[in-house]
């Protein structure tokens, strides 16, 4: 008995220090995981932010539904939607409450939108092609819409009223709408490469150009762009498009000047009637495929132009499918003379392919781009990193267009998470909107915060977001000061009506 007792008492000694020192071992082990999850999310994109006290009661809420939704996904990844098509979930995402918070977030600004792609193809159905004197008709194999006076001897036989298109066909807004959109039900199938998916991205430009270039609708058209970023809680538009040979029914064209002061005036028209909205830069583009000298003519006149409207006009890029036309390289040398007069804000590096179109970052870089487009092969190229770091230069992350345009299927694998993870600059924005059925920048948000930021990163990658949008935009030091002011009372406005919204949450 005594021996049995004594033998209880020494292995209940030696367990209770065997015990302790493994406690304090597992002690340094906790601290460890701590103090290394803590390094990482402090160098996630907004990390180093500090919140007040109430983004921090607003951080609680947004991540508490951030998780819920996760939580979801964990279970089944059905249930999860950045990881599939957006076409299949895009009606989902509008009803996810994590989506309707993101739409109210103040967003700053939308730093890469093309405007010939920005208002919504509804819109385009309803209001536009409904207008009297619209004529449809074949051009080369592509349906192309332009409108006329009746009796301009210009209508051949090729071009017929819309509205005899709609007599003839009950279903002619959902054929047109086809033309003028990339959504289908089944994506894979229909566009099995990128290359399929260009070939008819390139074509809805083509049937609406002439439509937009009639001024009257042009006028419109921008006025309702920049509502529908407005109605997003988007107080600010870079704009990336190109001169409009725009025309009234009498035959008077306007030219290149013209074009950017009908634009100026629609944008303080907008200003005027939406006293909170901050503005709208204009980057010129040119299709990658032109020539040295016609680029090197257009910048010219560019530069020229951009004297006259200094606070619009911000800069240059390239468009068009990357694989194709000239690298960047092509055009350094014409490029080199213009580092002085222009900002650029290359498109470089939207490919899968690896030292091969993505060196269009190097050529970025090292013509001091501003900022650069999608920037998606990045994260092969760690010398090319430390530059864009040191440069201190801006990526334009646009998840849904990457997806899309088939770079990616499943977005928690998106490339640019790495360098998020690193703290570099990073802006998310819409690319196309239009051409894939999504509107103002809440999409593209929503995919982003959910797939590509950590599950217990909230408020601080959100307003990163829209700071950076702000601090890398175009606009210059005063007016941006201006900008995060108004931004600033936005802010407070949304953190108020959360706490308020969820104060029993
Ligand atoms: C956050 O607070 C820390 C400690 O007070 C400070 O060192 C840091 O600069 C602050 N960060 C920002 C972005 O203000
Ligand atoms: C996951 O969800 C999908 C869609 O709701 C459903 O069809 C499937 O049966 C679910 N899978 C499991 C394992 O529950
Ligand atoms: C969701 O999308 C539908 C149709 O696209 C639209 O009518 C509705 O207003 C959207 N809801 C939200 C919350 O944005
Ligand atoms: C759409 O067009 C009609 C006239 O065709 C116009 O009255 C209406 O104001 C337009 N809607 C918007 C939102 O501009
Ligand atoms: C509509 O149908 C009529 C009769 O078949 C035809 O003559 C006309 O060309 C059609 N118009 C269009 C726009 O398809
Ligand atoms: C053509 O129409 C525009 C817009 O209505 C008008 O300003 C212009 O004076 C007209 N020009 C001629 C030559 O009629
Ligand atoms: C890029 O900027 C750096 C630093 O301002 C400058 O030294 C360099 O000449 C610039 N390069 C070009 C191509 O403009
Ligand atoms: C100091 C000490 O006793 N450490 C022990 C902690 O536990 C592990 C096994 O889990 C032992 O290997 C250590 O010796
Ligand atoms: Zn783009």
């Amino acid at each position: 008995m005594r021996i049995l007792f004594s033998i209880l008492v020494a292995s209940l000694r030696f367990t209770v220090i065997f015990t302790m020192t493994n406690i304090s071992e597992s002690d340094n082990y906790i601290r460890d995981r701590e103090r290394i999850l803590k390094l990482e999310q402090k160098t996630f994109v907004g990390g180093e932010l500090n919140l007040t006290l109430k983004e921090k009661l607003v951080d609680d809420v947004i991540l508490k539904i951030k998780k819920s939704e996760l939580v979801k996904g964990y279970e089944n990844v059905s249930n999860f939607l950045p990881s599939q098509h957006f076409f299949n979930v895009k009606d989902k995402i509008n009803q996810s409450e994590m989506f309707s918070i993101i739409k109210k977030l103040p967003k700053g600004g939308a730093l890469h939108t093309h405007f010939l792609a920005g208002v919504s193809t509804d819109y385009i159905i309803k209001n536009v092609t409904y207008k009297n004197k619209l004529y449809g008709g074949c051009v080369n194999g592509v349906f192309k819409l332009k409108f006329f006076e009746d009796g301009d001897p210009n209508i051949d036989s090729i071009w017929k009223k819309i509205v005899e298109y709609r007599q003839n066909d009950t279903n002619f807004d959902v054929w047109l709408k086809d033309q003028l959109s990339l959504e289908v039900p089944n994506p894979s199938e229909v566009y099995p490469t990128a290359n399929s998916i260009w070939t008819k991205f390139k074509k809805t430009f083509t049937v609406q150009y002439d439509m937009i270039c009639y001024k009257p609708v042009f006028e419109e058209y921008i006025y309702q762009l920049l509502k529908e970023l407005y109605l997003d809680n988007v107080m600010y538009s870079e704009l990336r498009g190109t001169f409009m040979p725009l025309y009234e029914l009498n035959g008077t064209t306007y030219n290149n000047e013209d074009f950017i002061r009908i634009f100026i005036k629609t944008v303080e028209k907008f200003k005027k009637d939406h006293i909170d909205f901050i503005g709208v830069r204009y980057i010129h583009n040119l299709y990658r495929g032109v020539s040295p000298d016609d680029l090197k003519r257009d910048l010219k006149d560019l530069v020229e132009l951009k004297n006259k409207y200094p606070s619009f006009i911000s800069g240059f890029d390239f468009v068009g499918y990357e694989e194709e036309g000239h690298t960047l390289f092509d055009f350094h040398e014409v490029l080199l003379e213009f580092t002085n007069d222009l900002k650029f804000f290359f498109h470089a590096g939207e490919s899968n392919w690896f030292g091969h179109t993505d060196i269009n970052l190097l050529d970025a870089i090292l013509l001091n781009a501003s900022r650069i487009g999608h920037g998606f092969g990045l994260n092969k190229h760690p010398q090319l990193q430390e530059l864009v770091k040191e440069k201190n230069i801006c990526i334009e992350v646009c998840p849904i267009s990457n997806q899309v345009l088939k770079l990616i299927d499943d977005l928690r694998n998106h490339p640019m998470i790495t360098l998020m993870s690193k703290g570099f600059p990073v802006v998310i924005s819409n690319d196309d909107p239009a051409v894939w059925g999504a509107t103002g920048l809440s999409n593209d948000w929503y995919v982003a915060f959910m797939a590509m930021t950590p599950e217990n990163v909230g408020v601080k990658v959100l307003k990163q977001f829209a700071i950076n949008s702000i601090s890398f935009s175009a606009m210059d030091e005063e007016e941006k000061t201006a900008a995060m002011q108004k931004w600033g009372k936005q802010w407070e406005t949304f953190l108020d009506n959360m706490l308020l919204e969820y104060k029993n949450f």
